[in-house]
C-alpha cells in the first residue's frame, strides 16, 4: 500500500534510458542518476511494495546510424539531427521508436492491471507517447475518465508537420491531443482533461491551437501574479480532480527554475521553485487520483553536484506522499 493512495499496491520503477527523441544527447543517463540518489530505498518508507522493473531495451544510436546507412546509402553525414522527423531516414528511426515506445506501453499496463504505480525514469520527453498509450488502454478498459498534468517549461504540442527542429520531445502531447499520421498516434487525450502547468517557453501558434481545444494552460504568468499559485490550486481541486478518475503526471524538470534543476536538456529561465512545487505535488498526493508518474529529461551531464538528479527524488516522494 502506498501511504497516500489506498487503491494502490505498490510502486514498480521502469527506466526509460532514451535520448532518441532530442537533438541535445544525455537524458540517456536520467533513470541510473535518479536511481544512484536511493530512490528504491526512499521509497521503502512510503510503500512497502516496491519493485523496480528495469530499464526498457533502448537502441544504441550508432546501432540506428548503421541501419539508417543501410537504407540510405546517400545519407554520410551523421548527426543528431538525423533523428528528427524532417531526417529523410526517420522512418528507420520510427522502426526502433515503435518498438521502444510499445515495450513502454506494456509494461504500463502490466503495471496498472496489478494496482501498482508505474514510476517511469526518463530519458527525454518523447518516451510519454508510450507510457500514455499503455495508461490510456488501461482507461479505456474501465471505461474511466483520465486527467493528465503535464509540468513543463514547454508546451510539448508541436506534430512532426508543426516543429521547426523535428525534435520528438517537443511534440509527445501534441501527437497525443491531435493524432499524428507520421509517427503511427491516434488522438488518445481529451484535451479538456489536460493541463499544462509552469509553461514559459511557448510558440503563439502552438499555444492557440491547444486553449482552442480546450486545453487548460497554466503558465507562468498565472503562477507568478500575487496569489496566482493559490488561485490555480483551488481551480484544480475544483475542476480538474473532482472530474476526473484517475491522473497522470508528466513532470518535465525543465519546469523548475534552472538554479534549482540545472540539468535538464532545454533549461528555460524563471521557473518553478521549491515550495510552488511542494504545494502542487502535496494536492496531487492527498487526491489520492495518482496511477501513474514519470519523471523526464533529467540530463546528468548538465547537472551540477548530481543536484537535480536528487531533486527530481524528492519530487517523485512529495507526489507520493511524503509531504503530507
Ligand atoms: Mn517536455
Amino acid at each position: 500500500m502506498v501511504s497516500y493512495n489506498k487503491a494502490l499496491k505498490g510502486v514498480d520503477i521502469i527506466g526509460v534510458p532514451s535520448d532518441l527523441g532530442a537533438s541535445i544527447v544525455g537524458s540517456n543517463e536520467g533513470p541510473f542518476a535518479i536511481r544512484n540518489c536511493g530512490l528504491f530505498s526512499s521509497l521503502k518508507y512510503l510503500a512497502k511494495d516496491v519493485a523496480d522493473r528495469g530499464n526498457i531495451a533502448v537502441s544504441l544510436r550508432e546501432e540506428i546510424y548503421a541501419e539508417m546507412e543501410r537504407h540510405h546509402p546517400q545519407i554520410f553525414v551523421h548527426g543528431d539531427r538525423m533523428f528528427s522527423t524532417h531526417s529523410p531516414g526517420f522512418e528507420v528511426v520510427k522502426t526502433y521508436l515503435d518498438k521502444m515506445f510499445a515495450a513502454l506501453a506494456r509494461e504500463v499496463v502490466a503495471c496498472l492491471q496489478s494496482q501498482r504505480l508505474p514510476l517511469i525514469l526518463g530519458g527525454d520527453h518523447s518516451l510519454s507517447m508510450g507510457s500514455l498509450r499503455g495508461v490510456y488502454e488501461v482507461i479505456q478498459q474501465r471505461s474511466q475518465r483520465l486527467g493528465v498534468m503535464w509540468f513543463d517549461a514547454h508546451l510539448d504540442g508541436h506534430d512532426s508537420q508543426s516543429s521547426i527542429s523535428g525534435n520528438l520531445h517537443g511534440m509527445p502531447l501534441g501527437a497525443l491531443l491531435y493524432g499524428d499520421p507520421l509517427l503511427g498516434i491516434k488522438p488518445l487525450c481529451d484535451p479538456q482533461d489536460v493541463v499544462i502547468i509552469g509553461a514559459r517557453s511557448v510558440d503563439r501558434g502552438e499555444r492557440e491551437r491547444m486553449e482552442d481545444l480546450g486545453v487548460h494552460i497554466y503558465g507562468l504568468d498565472a503562477l507568478s501574479s500575487s496569489g496566482g499559485l493559490d488561485a490555480v490550486i483551488a481551480t484544480l481541486k475544483k475542476d480538474f480532480f473532482t472530474k476526473v478518475d484517475a491522473v497522470h503526471v508528466s513532470f518535465d524538470l525543465d519546469v523548475c527554475d534552472p538554479q534549482l534543476a540545472p540539468g535538464v536538456s532545454t533549461p528555460e529561465l524563471a521557473g518553478l521553485f521549491e515550495r510552488d512545487i511542494y504545494r502542487l505535488m502535496r494536492m496531487v498526493a492527498l487526491s489520492e487520483k495518482l496511477i501513474s508518474f514519470e519523471m523526464v529529461e533529467l540530463n546528468p551531464r548538465f547537472d551540477k553536484d548530481r543536484q537535480t538528479a536528487k531533486w527530481a527524488c524528492e519530487v517523485i516522494l512529495w507526489a507520493l506522499g511524503s509531504g503530507v
